[in-house]
């Protein structure tokens, strides 16, 4: 057997949030490692690398706040970077800080076990190696399991397939060839335009249709976002405490439903002209709370669908009619609608025309075979669990995750799970983490385990764990929230409604960033009520 490293905590995965949590361990003295099964940091951005690829939130909130001079030095060229762009600023934050000494790449965790006696994590890598630590932090991504459906004969295709969080490194050449997209989901939304200018031919495999925004994506001039940098500490302060964590969106003041429809016209131009998902998302106080306000929304979208897609049959395929507004992950559109008007580009709605099976030829649904040489799919992630239950944890009397979470994620705040002492979660379920600005989102929850970790080192704690009953409230609250919204209305991955099998719970907190961040402000000021600490003599 191999030898045990002995740390003072174990990170797992290098993106956004294992990062900045190796460097505020750092700074509150602990000796941690990163863990990172890919061959380089960045976690989504390292492996998303599909075409099209970009960041859906502007970059000017899209990015680390925890630094005044990498906020100020970095210098964004796209309002929405792309992938390879993002990847490069992650790769710049693990050189300035020097994060990368403490980081193993090419090393996925396959288990992670609590030893009661000695109240120690052993982190097991596929490898074999083994590491011995008081803290484990799993900032293991929320979109990182990615899911090929189980769909028959796809061993017997003879072309190429590829998922689009697993691209290869070299790209994809599509030219003089038919592709098939399985999925329209903002991956698929985002790579389909880009495709579709390659391909000899394109046939799209839509199950549900999707709401997408005009990205108005564009190079940033240099020095265009001076005007935010001299602002950032009063921006980003308004973002920290806003619902979905950005620094320039309001929430509107009325109902969608009290206005003129002149008035609501102009609002919902405006909105649509910003080019951000919030514009429409917040353009009325009420979007997201009620049904016909949603619609109103909705409508609007639709008629836009309308006006940019020549065929009014594929037009009112890709109009989404099923689920409000905003309750599945919306996307920017980059082109997207108006690529159903090129003559090299065909639409299967698999609803009436279901996937049967994959033959060697291609993808056949309804009875049709369409011919492929290429398969895509962008048919998305077991979300928020997936690389959770994927690691074999196990916490006090060897109880695995999988089974304590076998009905749906029970967290405390998101941040813990009762019965696994010491052991942290970053954006998981219980947080508000995908309904808001990742990055922003990610920042607040690095910092306050790094807080608890600190003062439990301070006060001779040896462990932190959150007790049943707080989970039970918190989990309970967390429906509540749900409840007012209209999210139970979709098939949404929020509540893992696209992974055959998985319990139908809304994972994450809608509540909101800010009143999230004062929640876990008070817990941690009321001495970590809802948690236990033990203290390092306990035995
Ligand atoms: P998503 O958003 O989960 O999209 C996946 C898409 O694939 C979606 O349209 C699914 O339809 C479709 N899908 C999944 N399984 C199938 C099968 N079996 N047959 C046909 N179609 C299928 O993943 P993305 O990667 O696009 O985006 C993930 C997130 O990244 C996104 O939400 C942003 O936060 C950024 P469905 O809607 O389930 O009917």
């Amino acid at each position: 057997m191999s030898e045990m490293t002995p740390v003072d905590a174990v990170i797992v995965g290098a993106g956004f949030a294992g990062m900045y949590m190796l460097h505020t361990l750092r700074g509150a003295g602990l000796n941690a490692v990163v863990l990172e099964a890919g061959d380089g940091v960045g976690g989504t951005w390292y492996w998303n690398r599909y075409p099209g690829a970009r960041v859906d939130i502007e970059c000017h909130d899209y990015s680390y706040s925890f630094s005044e001079d990498l906020q100020q030095e970095w210098e964004w060229t796209e309002r929405y970077p792309a992938q390879p762009e993002i990847l490069r600023y992650l790769d710049h934050v693990a050189d300035r800080f020097d994060l990368r000494r403490d980081i193993r790449l090419n090393t996925r965790v396959a288990a992670a076990h609590y030893d009661e006696t000695a109240d120690r994590w052993t982190v097991r890598t596929e490898r074999g190696d083994r590491y011995r630590a008081t803290w484990c932090v799993m900032a293991t991504g929320c979109l990182s399991s990615s899911q090929v459906p189980a769909i028959d004969g796809l061993e017997s295709f003879a072309g190429d397939w590829h998922h689009t969080a697993h691209w290869p490194a070299g790209g994809v050449d599509f030219s003089g060839k038919r592709v098939a997209v399985i999925g329209t989901g903002s991956s698929g939304v985002q790579a389909i335009p880009i495709i579709a200018e390659q391909a000899d031919r394109l046939t799209v495999f839509q199950r549900t249709a999707t709401f997408a925004v005009p990205a108005l994506n564009r190079e940033l001039v240099p020095g265009e976002l001076a005007g935010i940098k001299e602002r950032y500490p009063e921006l980003r302060e308004h973002a920290r405490y806003s619902g979905i964590g950005l620094a320039l969106a309001r929430v509107g003041e009325t109902s969608a439903l009290e206005v003129t429809a002149e008035e609501r016209r102009k609002v919902l131009t405006a909105a649509w002209e910003s080019g951000t998902l919030a514009g429409l998302l917040l353009s009325f106080n009420d979007v997201t709370t009620d049904l016909a306000a949603n619609d109103v929304v909705a409508d609007f979208i639709r008629d836009r669908i309308h006006e940019t897609v020549d065929d009014p049959e594929t037009a009112e395929l890709l109009c989404p009619r099923d689920y409000p507004f905003g309750t599945k992950r919306a996307c920017l559109d980059t082109g997207y609608y108006a690529t159903y008007n090129r003559e090299n580009v065909h639409l299967v709605d698999v609803r009436t025309n279901p996937i049967e099976r994959i033959g060697p030829g291609g993808v056949v649904a309804g009875g049709t075979e369409h011919e492929a040489d290429v398969i895509v799919f962008a048919t998305g992630f077991d979300a928020m669990t997936g690389s959770l239950t994927a690691i074999d944890v196990r916490g006090r009397n060897g109880r695995t995750l999988r089974d304590k979470w076998s009905a749906g994620p029970i967290t405390y705040l998101g941040l813990q799970s009762a019965g696994f002492p010491n052991l942290f979660l970053v954006a998981a379920p219980g947080s508000p983490s995908v309904l808001t600005n990742m990055v922003m989102s990610i920042e607040q929850q690095v910092e306050w385990i790094a807080r608890c970790v600190g003062h439990a080192r301070d006060r001779g704690v040896a462990t932190v764990e959150a007790t049943e009953r707080a989970e039970q409230d918190w989990v309970r609250h967390v429906n509540e929230v749900s409840a007012t919204r209209l999210y139970s209305a979709a098939n949404s991955w929020y509540l893992g409604a696209n992974v055959p099998g998985k319990p139908r719970v809304f994972m994450p907190y809608a509540g909101g960033l800010g009143r999230y961040r004062e929640r876990c402000d008070a817990v941690a000021a009321a001495d970590y009520e809802g948690f236990v600490l033990t203290a390092a003599s306990h035995r």
